[in-house]
């Protein structure tokens, strides 16, 4: 065992960073490159790392204290033996970060030719030195084409393992196109975009090798915390954090080992309320962040900004009322289950209910039963539902729509594939009949009864059940007046059928049998509105009630 002080690893010359977070404890035991402290300059975050693997015996820094290269922020205890106990080991004072991390200033003298004060001249903006690193990720877009800006300004922010940093203005001037997206990856010069600088007496187009900082005069893996203190001070200094989570509530400010465990925990980071410096999210606030939610879902308690915190099911041991028997569910159970409750929950249904006279189509299937027959076909009342919803999805198309996942297009489809809904022993399936406007009655039926045998037979595929723009969910043959279906998202709609009955109608002079078929439809009111759905409703009820209508 030896003990081994902790510090500052080199900052590239800069004096006086901040210390933003402590992510270790004492007693805790570290990996070596863990993150112990983050420390911030005006441009750039980084890590200070554990220098070798151990247990931290101290920390003698605090959130918000200033640390210059070289200053102790603490002990750690090492495995190795023989290491004097005074003398900080060769690794304490190594620099902190390999060179892939260490995004430096640009090593790119200015493109663009000297101008005249005043004058505005175009030139590619390119990622300064990043110390020989490839494909660093961009984890923020800053500007956008049109925006003003001042030498500086933060235009994107890269990060590597351990640090992150601003990709400055070069020069004052225009942003005319920014040719990078969160996501991507650069490297050393990659241009991200264009800008068009104002060049003057104070910001020479071609900068001195000196404010350039070009990679050959920087020590060898310079941290990223402090490369702003080589910068010629240009605009007036300001707090570019502060400034700019005042004015884009969107951007939120957090380094890297914060980063890292919010994509880790699934965090969205400007979701979580930054308690920092300079309005950092900490590891702290991530946690406290994380068990709130974790609370408000336990509770069930439905908080003012959304979230559906619905209470966990109560676990009951049924046994103790009388004998039960526990089995395992079918994949298809559990997956209907899941689905199920996945629409329940995500669509905003309204179920409209209407009563078709079925009469003369009753009459006219069974007429035709034999005939049917026949040719091997099977005609029930599920091909003639088929066809009326093709026809009533054609007349109203209001109902063949998806939402988009944006949340901001609705998907409209020029195609009619109807889902039927089949019971089968393993649970609930739903094979899709494809392109059902351009079907006869025949072909309907015959494809009905097939795609319901491969289900109860367990054949369908997955293409088979996919890309329905409707459902149609029958329990006529099985009975009751009427049920409110789900809809079967990304569908928007779902026809409930229930068993015909033979009822008194009032036909203007008399009441006079007829079979009524009742029918519910569920839509999503977010795609359908109510006019829509009472159309569509019209529409198919009218189809339904004269066969003539549905034959042509
Ligand atoms: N009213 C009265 N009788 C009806 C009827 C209705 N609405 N619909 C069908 N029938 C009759 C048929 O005409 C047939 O009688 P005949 O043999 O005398 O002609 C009988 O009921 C049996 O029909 P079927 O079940 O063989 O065929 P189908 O075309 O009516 O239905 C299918 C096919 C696949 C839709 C059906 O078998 C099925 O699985 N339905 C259940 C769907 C379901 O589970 N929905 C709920 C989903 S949400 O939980």
């Amino acid at each position: 065992m030896a003990k081994q002080v902790i510090k500052v690893p080199d900052l590239g010359g800069a004096d006086q960073v901040d210390v933003i977070e402590i992510s270790v404890a004492v007693g805790d035991t570290v990996a070596e490159e863990d993150a112990l402290i983050v420390v911030e300059g005006d441009k750039a975050s980084m890590d200070v790392p554990a220098p070798v693997a151990g247990k931290i015996l101290s920390i003698s820094v605090s959130e918000g204290d200033k640390v210059s290269e070289g200053d102790v922020i603490g002990e750690i205890e090492t495995d190795a033996a023989g290491d004097s106990a005074e003398e900080p080991a060769q690794e304490a004072e190594q620099p902190a970060e390999p060179a892939a991390e260490q995004p430096a200033q640009p090593a790119e003298p200015q493109q663009a030719a000297a101008a005249p004060a005043g004058e505005a001249t175009e030139q590619d903006i390119v990622v300064p030195d990043l110390g020989g690193a490839d494909a660093v990720d961009v984890i923020e877009i800053s500007v956008s084409a049109g925006d003003e800006v001042d030498e500086g300004d933060s235009l994107i922010v890269v990060e590597g393992d351990k640090a992150s940093m601003d990709v400055p203005a070069p020069k004052a001037g225009t942003i005319v196109s920014i040719s990078v997206k969160d996501g991507d990856k650069v490297s050393t010069g990659d241009v991200i975009g264009v800008m068009k600088a104002v060049s003057g007496a104070a910001a020479p187009a071609q900068q001195p090798a000196a404010e350039a900082a070009p990679a050959t005069e920087q020590k060898p893996a310079t941290p990223a915390a402090e490369q702003a203190a080589a910068e010629p001070p240009a605009a007036p200094q300001k707090d570019q954090y502060l400034e700019r989570d005042l004015t884009v509530s969107a951007e939120v400010y957090a380094g890297p080992a914060v980063r890292k465990l919010a994509r880790e925990l699934g965090v969205t980071l400007n979701k979580v309320k930054p308690t920092g410096p300079r309005n950092r999210v900490t590891k702290d606030d991530l946690h406290a962040y994380v068990k709130e939610q974790v609370k408000k879902a336990e509770s069930g308690a439905v908080g003012v900004g959304g979230g559906l915190g619905i209470a966990k099911m109560p676990e009951i041991d049924f046994s103790q009322f009388g004998p039960v028997n526990v089995e395992p569910m079918s994949k298809i159970h559990k997956i209907t289950a899941a689905n199920m409750a996945r629409n329940w929950l995500n669509v905003p249904h309204v179920t409209q209910f209407d009563d078709a006279d079925i009469t003369e189509l009753e009459d006219f299937r069974k007429s035709m039963k034999a005939e049917a027959e026949k040719r091997g076909v099977k005609l029930t009342p599920v091909p003639f539902l088929l066809k009326a919803v093709a026809a009533a999805l054609r007349a109203e198309p209001s109902f063949n729509v998806s939402l988009h996942n944006d949340g901001e297009h609705i998907v409209r489809k020029d195609y009619v594939h109807v889902g039927m809904a089949v019971d089968t022993p393993k649970g609930l399936m739903v094979p899709v009949i494809r392109d059902v406007d351009k079907k006869g009655l025949y072909d309907l039926a015959e494809e009905a009864t097939a795609m319901a045998l491969a289900a109860r037979d367990g054949k369908l595929k997955p293409k088979d059940m996919q890309g329905a723009c409707f459902t149609i969910s029958s329990l006529g043959a099985i009975g009751g007046t009427g049920f409110t279906p789900i809809v079967n998202a990304p569908e928007v709609g779902i026809l409930g059928v229930s068993r015909l009955s033979v009822r008194p109608e009032w036909n203007g002079t008399e009441f006079v049998p007829r079979k009524m078929l009742p029918l519910a439809l569920s839509y999503d009111h977010r795609a359908v509105n109510g006019g829509d759905a009472g159309r569509f409703m019209t529409y198919l009820v009218s189809m339904l009630s004269d066969v003539r209508r549905l034959l042509l």
